[in-house]
């Protein structure tokens, strides 16, 4: 069963946000009645606020056994258009008086009701094998790409890190990650729910507020990167804070890499060492630190159990010999089962069943996975977010001042990479602020660009293929 604790709940803390907080119990019974509103349907989209109405969708909708397309609350239009028309979900979950996009609000609208709960049987649990999620990842062209996640890969990599992690019942997980995410979502509400143990969500981040949960019972903290660059900097300026930190039982970082000054700074400041975590939409956590483990800063651990890792070199041979780049590759229950709609993308990102994750990374002689870069530039990571830098020049030609563009990363201390754009105006130069308003607009304010640079032409090689590299990108 994906989530036992529906069936036999205790009075337990579950959910916290803010003032809202719901028991296991609370949450079973709210489950309920939001798996019998959904019921006879096959895909739902969800509304994803930091909210506990977000939760108990999720939550029914997988008590239901339907597949869930958690929405980022603050899409864009051109964004939304793309996953309502992907993805066809039958209705939409959200919090009662929001107001919806028009491609939403044209769908059966439920709102959820935390205080509507339901006894009884739940329905009967899905095959393990039924999508649970429709996630939308970036790819390096065209629009994102819709993950199909199985019941089967969530239960598994849930216990797989809970090995891992030493992650109990008595374990309450807090952070501020977005829950359209598979981070934020999965690992950070469903993890905790699959434990029996509880979740404090503290809607924005903010260290402060991060300090006075643990300070509260608070034990496990998660976080993306920029979250932790963000925290050592607080650390260093309050002595209090830092106490506060040093307390919990396990800081653990991911979806991007977490530079090695930040693992140092933290550790002065807090006598904490941060646990690194690797991880992807189509497989789940790969690999990990382990609680009891060696915190060697720059590695994200050992594979979790029941998940292979490899790496491979250019022509897809398998090796193992320490000290040498190559691309990681991935099998085991953890996988999606494919991209939605997308059988030639699905097709291409497997070998013989091996996941290719484009990652490139190193092996230490002890088995520890390090990574070291991306195979394809066009991706871009911003404060964990995974962005396309495809999808970021279609946006930006639809603006009438951009003739040509070009979408880059760059390094950024907070952010890990900032997103930077080489335009070619038509006439005038459309200022920053308007072109990341539009960006915002069409697609989401994360993807938008946040340094702009004008240019008489692209640099392009014979082909006529844009040379990102002349461009530092
Ligand atoms: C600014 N804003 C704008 C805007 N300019 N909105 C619209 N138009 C504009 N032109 C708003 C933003 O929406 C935001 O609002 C606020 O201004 C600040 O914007 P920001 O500077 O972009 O946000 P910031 O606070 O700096 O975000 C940093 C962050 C965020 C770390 C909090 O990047 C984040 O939450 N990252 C988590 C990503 C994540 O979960 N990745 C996991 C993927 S799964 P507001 O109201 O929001 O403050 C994965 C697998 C794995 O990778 O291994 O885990
Ligand atoms: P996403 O597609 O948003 O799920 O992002 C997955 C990508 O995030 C991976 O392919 C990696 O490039 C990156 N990633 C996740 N965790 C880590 C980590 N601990 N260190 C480095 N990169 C990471």
């Amino acid at each position: 069963m994906l989530l036992p604790t529906l069936a036999t709940p205790t009075g337990r803390a579950a959910v916290r946000f803010g003032a809202d907080a719901l028991t296991h119990a609370d949450l079973a019974g709210s489950a309920r009645a939001v798996a019998a509103a959904v019921s006879g349907t096959t895909r739902v989209a969800v509304w994803a606020t930091p909210s506990p109405h977000t939760c108990l969708a999720v939550v029914g909708g997988l008590a239901a056994g339907v597949a869930v397309v958690p929405i980022n609350p603050k899409i864009g239009e051109r964004e939304l258009a793309h996953i309502v028309a992907d993805s066809e979900p039958e209705l939409v979950l959200t919090a009662p008086g929001v107001e919806l996009p028009p491609a939403l609000a044209a769908l059966r609208r439920v709102d959820v009701d935390p205080a509507a709960r339901l006894d009884g049987d739940l329905p009967a649990e899905a095959d393990p094998e039924a999508p649970a999620f429709v996630v939308y990842t970036s790819g390096t062209t065209g629009p994102p790409k819709g993950v199909l996640l199985p019941r089967r890969a969530i239960a598994t990599n849930l216990d797989a890190l809970a090995a891992a992690w030493e992650w109990t019942a008595e374990d309450t997980v807090v952070h501020a990650l977005p829950l359209f995410h598979v981070h934020g979502l999965i690992l950070g509400v469903l993890g905790p729910l699959r434990r029996g143990g509880a979740v404090r969500h503290i809607g924005r981040f903010d260290s402060a507020a991060i300090g006075r949960e643990l300070a509260d019972g608070a034990t496990v903290v998660f976080g993306v990167p920029t979250m932790y660059h963000r925290l050592a900097a607080d650390c260093e300026a309050d002595a209090d804070l830092a106490a506060a930190i040093g307390r919990a039982r396990l800081l653990v970082s991911g979806s991007a890499a977490l530079p090695a000054t930040d693992h140092a700074r933290i550790t002065a400041a807090t006598g904490q060492r941060v646990v690194e975590r690797y991880g992807m939409t189509e497989t789940l956590m790969n690999c990990s630190v382990r609680a009891a483990g060696d915190r060697r800063p720059g590695t994200v651990g050992l594979p979790v159990d029941g998940v292979a890792v490899r790496l491979v070199d250019d022509a897809g041979a398998p090796f193992t010999e320490p000290g040498v780049v190559g691309e990681i590759e991935v099998r085991g229950p953890n996988l999606f089962l494919g991209y939605l709609n997308r059988p030639d993308a699905t097709a291409e990102a497997l070998r013989d069943g091996w996941f290719r994750t484009g990652d490139m990374a190193v092996l230490e002689p002890d088995g520890y996975l390090r990574i070291v870069g991306r195979r394809a530039t066009d991706l871009i990571k911003s404060g964990g977010y995974k962005i396309g830098a495809g999808e970021i020049e279609n946006a930006l030609l639809e603006h009438p001042g951009v003739a040509e563009v070009a979408v880059t990363g760059e390094p950024d201390e907070d952010l890990g990479e900032r997103i930077v754009a080489w335009v070619v105006p038509v006439d005038a130069r459309p200022a920053l602020e308007e072109l990341a308003d539009h960006v915002s607009r069409l697609l989401a304010p994360h993807k938008r660009p946040r340094v702009v640079h004008y240019l008489e032409s692209l640099p392009r090689n014979e082909m006529g293929k844009v040379t990102k590299r002349a461009l530092g990108g």
